[in-house]
């Protein structure tokens, strides 16, 4: 796909400017809610982040971690001014090890600690749940990830999502898989999470529905590492794809085994997998044009010129190239400050009106709005390859 750049405002300066429209608004007196954070009474603002920094997938953890210090930092810098008051944005991370019990734990620490907002969880498995905890307390949670449609489907007007949903991701990736992919013969396995299992089932829908036949449907766990019993009876079915719902730390050791076994399937998968973990992991069980992933989000043409910047900033200052989601973490937590500058309060009585009326705020992920339930409007998908032994991008689709 060809991309053309143009010079375009920095995300900095995009910030900057938003910060001064906000000074100019009328100071609103800081009413504080039963149950609601400490507005910006006195210089910090809390502001929780949450996702597995521990266990299997740490990286992407970590990665999302670092998209929120990367915005936090860059907002402290330029200065965020509410209320008249020049506020420290203090970033409050937890560790919920993708585990649904341990995210309703964070979840409770963060609003027994009357955080403003929460950019998190990144599993649907912990988003869902903590999602009631942050809805009781009225606090704003923003899911950088979280993709099963779920989330934003209770009810809870303090729920928001960065990306796309299982339904878009698994639909478009079955369309795919017998449209493009020219698959005959296809075999699901998931992963039996929240997202795994959602997507795998969007997916053979879609594939279903486009005409194609799938002819094993396996399950496995986020946890399990050993794949021969579910690809041995997969191989038995001759598939020409393999769909795997699940995430890049489980779908790396399968790509090896199924080499192993001598499955010459494409390999497809969601989200999830489409890290650059996946790439590492899978080493040269990969064979190029043989993966297949999409990120829930994407940007092209002229926007891409922010997405670029953000990754050389993020690699510079992190040592690592990004894994999936740091672009939207950094995103939310900007957007987030953007409504509480715009509402000129921390309080989420004032500022979660606006941060829901957002209107395509400009990210490095591409313009944003919410929809009615929170989701982003106009969600993307960015349909990767690997090759040579990297990701590439084929596609952005809407
Ligand atoms: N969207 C893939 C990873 C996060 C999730 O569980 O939804």
């Amino acid at each position: 796909m060809h991309f053309t750049v143009k010079s375009t405002l920095t995300v900095l300066a995009a910030a900057t400017l938003l910060m001064a429209c906000g000074k100019k608004e009328d100071a609103a007196p800081a009413a504080a809610p039963a149950s609601a954070p400490t507005p910006a009474n006195g210089s910090i603002v809390k502001i929780g982040h949450v996702g597995p920094i521990s266990g299997a997938i740490a990286h992407l953890g970590k990665d999302n971690e670092n998209g929120a210090r990367l915005a936090i930092e860059e907002l402290n810098t330029a200065g965020v001014m509410i209320d008249g008051k020049k506020v420290t944005l203090e970033l409050m991370t937890e560790d919920d090890a993708a585990d649904p019990k341990q995210g309703t734990a964070v979840a409770q620490k963060l609003v027994d600690a009357k955080v403003s907002g929460v950019v998190g969880h990144l599993n649907s498995g912990t988003t869902i749940p903590a999602s009631k905890l942050y809805s009781d307390a009225g606090i704003p949670q923003v899911s950088p990830s979280a993709t099963n449609p779920k989330y934003t489907r209770q009810g809870f007007k303090t729920a928001f999502r960065m990306v796309a949903d299982d339904t878009q991701l698994g639909g478009t990736l079955g369309r795919y898989a017998v449209g493009t992919l020219k698959g005959k013969a296809i075999a699901v396995i998931d992963d039996r999470t929240a997202y795994g299992q959602g997507v795998a089932e969007e997916f053979a829908k879609a594939v279903e529905a486009a005409g194609g036949k799938l002819v094993a449907k396996e399950f496995t766990t986020d946890k399990a590492t050993d794949f021969n019993a579910i690809l041995t009876t997969i191989k038995g079915t001759k598939p020409d794809v393999v769909f795997f719902g699940g995430m890049d730390a489980v779908a790396g050791p399968m790509l090896k085994q199924m080499k192993a076994l001598g499955v010459k399937a494409k390999f497809m998968g969601g989200d999830g997998i489409c890290s650059t973990e996946l790439v590492k992991l899978g080493g040269d069980a990969i064979a190029d044009d043989q993966v297949y992933c999409a990120e829930a989000g994407g940007v092209e043409g002229e926007d891409k010129a922010g997405m670029d910047e953000f990754k050389a900033k993020f690699k510079a200052k992190f040592g690592t190239d990004v894994q999936v989601y740091a672009p939207y973490v950094y995103d939310a937590v900007k957007v987030m400050v953007a409504a509480m500058v715009k509402a000129n309060s921390s309080d989420p009585v004032k500022y979660l009106p606006v941060l829901a009326a957002t209107t395509d705020y400009k990210g490095v992920t591409g313009p944003i709005s919410f929809d009615e339930k929170g989701d982003i409007k106009n969600g993307a998908l960015t349909l990767k390859t690997v090759r040579a032994g990297k990701l590439e991008t084929l596609a952005v689709i809407r």
